[in-house]
């Protein structure tokens, strides 16, 4: 049955007042048991934590698992780079690309755009163009390809890499630099800001993460644009570091100078060869860097597992190649603010969210929970309704609330042998606003 909107809210206020009591009173008394994600402890400090995801690793539970318990922000590794959306002049290919943006779209996770223009990963038929063309394909490119994700996207990496390594401060040789000169990144810009202006536009590179001749130049560029204009609201730190290239020591100075200037600074590409210890300080190091400047929006990690990093040899990454939990991911998490706790993100289970019937006034969700690879005898998930909405009734699940957030736990369907689903439903009222609801994470015993 469903209540009436004014009922409703009245119920729930006072239920919320209530709960807020419960719930400070619980976080003493059970916080050392709770593990936090990666995702959770970052949003708690205004931030969010993302990866970059390959779509053919789709098809593979653990990698699936640990995405969508771990991670609130998606990077297509590669997918939405120039050889894989326009292979051939005016033929726009984005199906492999939209899996990762609806995989992560209906999880409530947030989609960094990699990338516009990059001197690699070009289909040659670009370098072939004579300038006035190349000029006209560029910005053709950045419109066909913003445009298509108009509104999904919430950063995105408009120009990639233009600057050279090493003292010069240089431009990087390219088809762009060579044909169209400086101006080119410029335009890029303006033509971006022009295809979906809700999307923050960012500059992003490597070897730049502490203060050095080609950060320097970045620096200059990005001042010069402040200054007449250019639309530009972020720089992206790659930050790819080994033992050749470690964490420079004046990584969070150098964040803050660029917050300075007034734009939002990202950690785009993070990953640290290495392992144990020294591996998981680095990473602690990064992260701290983050947090100490208000305008560091968020960290993206280079993929998930250490299997599938575009240097798996180096081991980079968080999860070992068995998706466990490294010394690295734990000093991550701890830096964040979150408890660790140990094994395989979402081994327990996970909840995925669908629509189903919808009305003018309401709609109904369904939530489907699926044990991983053991049995289980009980679960709980989060569902975040967008406020004004409100819940109006709930079936196959028992509910609790804090706010708008409701932790639905099993109502007689606790027990699930390895890989059964179970699923519990409810009634959203929109009260105006037809957002999807947002599921947590699914924690099992
Ligand atoms: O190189 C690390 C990153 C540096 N910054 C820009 C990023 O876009 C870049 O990502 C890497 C991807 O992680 C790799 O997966 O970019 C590489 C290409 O420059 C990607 O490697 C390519 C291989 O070179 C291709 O042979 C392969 O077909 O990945 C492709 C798709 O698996």
């Amino acid at each position: 049955m469903i209540r009436k909107g004014g009922r409703c809210r009245a119920a729930l206020s006072l239920t919320t007042t209530a709960l807020l009591t419960a719930t400070a009173f619980t976080a003493l008394s059970t916080g050392a048991e709770a593990a936090d994600t990666l995702g959770s402890a970052a949003a708690g400090k205004g931030r969010y934590f993302g990866t970059a995801v390959a779509a053919n690793h789709l098809g593979e539970a653990p990698y699936v698992s640990a995405l969508n318990t771990e991670f609130t922000s998606v990077t297509p590794e590669n997918e939405m780079k120039w050889d894989a959306v326009e292979r051939t002049r005016g033929t726009f290919t984005y199906g492999s690309a939209d899996q990762i943006v609806n995989h992560a779209l209906g999880r409530g996770m947030k989609v960094r755009g990699h990338t516009l223009v990059w001197h690699s990963q070009l289909p040659s038929w670009v370098a072939g163009l004579g300038t006035a063309d190349l000029r006209s394909a560029m910005n053709n490119h950045i419109t066909q390809v913003m445009q298509h994700w108009k509104g999904k996207i919430h950063s995105w990496d408009v120009v990639n890499e233009a600057f050279q390594d090493g003292g010069s401060g240089a431009r990087r040789s390219s088809p762009f630099q060579d044909k169209l000169g400086n101006g080119f990144i410029e335009e890029a810009f303006r033509t971006a800001r022009a295809a979906d202006p809700a999307a923050k536009l960012c500059y992003n590179d490597y070897n730049t993460d502490g203060v050095n001749a080609k950060s320097n130049a970045v620096y200059n560029m990005v001042k010069d644009f402040k200054s007449r204009g250019v639309p530009i609201d972020c720089v992206g730190f790659q930050s790819h570091f080994n033992s050749a290239s470690p964490v420079p020591s004046d990584y969070q100075a150098n964040l803050q100078r660029f917050a300075d200037l007034g734009v939002d600074v990202q950690i785009t590409e993070l990953d640290i060869e290495g392992s144990g210890t020294a591996q998981a300080n680095s990473y602690a190091n990064v992260v701290r860097a983050c947090l100490a400047v208000s305008r560091c929006t968020g960290i993206t990690v280079w993929g998930i597992t250490d299997k599938y990093s575009w240097r798996a040899s180096g081991t980079p990454l968080l999860l070992d190649s068995n998706y466990n939990k490294k010394p690295a991911y734990d000093a991550v998490l701890t830096a964040l603010g979150g408890s660790p706790g140990g094994g395989t993100p979402g081994a327990g289970c996970t909840a995925t969210y669908s629509k189903a019937e919808e009305w003018g006034d309401r709609f109904n969700g369904r939530v489907t929970v699926t044990a991983g690879s053991s049995a289980i005898s009980t679960w709980s998930v989060t569902v975040t309704v967008a406020s004004p909405q409100t819940v109006a009734t709930t079936w196959n699940g028992t509910p609790s609330w804090n706010g708008n957030v409701m932790t639905m736990r099993p109502n007689g369907n606790g027990s699930l042998a390895p890989g059964a689903s179970t699923s519990f439903g409810f009634t959203v009222m929109k009260n105006g606003s037809t957002a999807a609801p947002v599921v947590g994470a699914c924690t099992a015993s």
